[in-house]
């Protein structure tokens, strides 16, 4: 984008040479991916030809899907999702797809691991809110989230969600199906973004938008829509830091009898008694100890 021009670029081959003699870039996959800001020629045939990638002030990423990401070694690459955002919000639905808090709490590591901003839309509120729901809004908010309570067939929070991203560059992530698209068109109707199907048998979403792409919706307003993520491992995160990224874990690690305690098996785990004792979320904690435990199958690398 330029000026708010949209100019398709090509990237030379030397980027990928540049990338690949890089030791500790090799497992990106991605040399140029949506948020980055680059410096540009125009062609003669309107296109542009990329001369310069600036450095990311931020970047969320995954580990990529086992078939297109894996190294020649077996390993998991690293896939970048978009960069240089402001705020990232979490997209799930109260039913269809089922609400599903521990796949919530692998994005919000995401966010967390990246430094970004992380806020919370729980949509298609007009299907109906069960107490867990209710409890995990609460709770969410009680960390210090922002939640909003959506839903794009009436409409509700449209105007609080509005106000929000207004002057920020946010994405939208979550499962297919869930109403990132729904949602946008209906802040933003010129974005006309397709919306798709919820399958009947499984519930699940069908993959309606396909690529990522970021609109200025309004002055510097953006908007960064994605396809329905399947499944999501965090990239790069280590053991002794993933606490780091549950806010309530954090705030209790000092208390732990060892400053390296993982909050697992440790004696003397202030977070896994307080879990014990429902100080903390036990539902927030187990979410935890499922991360921790890819991360210690070496699956995060
Ligand atoms: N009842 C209800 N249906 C909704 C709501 N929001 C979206 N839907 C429906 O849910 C389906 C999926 O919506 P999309 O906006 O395509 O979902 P998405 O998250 O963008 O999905 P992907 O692009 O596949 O990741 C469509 O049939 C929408 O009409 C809502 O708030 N309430
Ligand atoms: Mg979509
Ligand atoms: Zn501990």
């Amino acid at each position: 984008m330029s000026g708010g021009n949209l100019i398709r670029c090509n990237l030379p081959g030397r980027f990928q040479k540049k990338f690949n003699l890089k030791k500790d870039k090799l497992y990106n996959l991605d040399i140029a991916v949506v948020g980055d800001k680059v410096e540009f020629e125009m062609n003669s045939d309107n296109t542009g030809t990329i001369e310069r990638i600036e450095d990311r002030k931020n970047y969320i990423s995954r580990k990529a899907p086992r078939i297109k990401g894996a190294g020649q070694r077996g390993e998991r690459l690293e896939q970048v999702i978009a960069s240089n955002v402001d705020s990232v919000y979490v997209v799930s639905s109260t039913i269809n797809p089922s609400f599903n808090n521990r796949f919530i709490d692998r994005l919000i590591v995401a966010g967390e691991s990246a430094g970004v901003k992380v806020n919370l839309i729980i949509n298609k509120t007009d299907l109906g809110m069960d107490e867990d729901i209710d409890y995990f809004a609460d709770l969410y908010s009680s960390l210090g989230y922002k939640v909003f309570l959506t839903s794009a067939l009436n409409k509700k929070s449209i105007k609080e969600l509005e106000g929000e991203v207004e002057g920020k560059i946010n994405l939208f992530f979550g499962q297919s199906g869930v109403g990132k698209s729904s949602l946008l068109n209906l802040l933003f109707p010129g974005l006309n973004h397709r919306v798709g199907e919820v399958s009947e048998s499984t519930s699940k979403g069908k993959h309606t938008t396909v690529t990522s792409v970021m609109n200025k919706v309004k002055g510097e307003t953006y908007i960064i829509d994605t396809p329905g993520i399947r499944e999501f491992d965090p990239y790069g995160v280590k053991k002794e830091d993933l606490g780091h990224y549950f806010p309530e874990i954090k705030e209790l690690a000092g208390e732990c009898r060892f400053n390296t305690c993982t909050h697992n098996h440790e004696p003397g785990c202030m977070v896994r008694s307080s879990a014990e004792e429902d100080k903390i979320s036990p539902e927030r904690y187990q979410s935890y100890l499922n991360l921790l435990g890819t991360i210690e199958e070496g699956l995060f690398f």
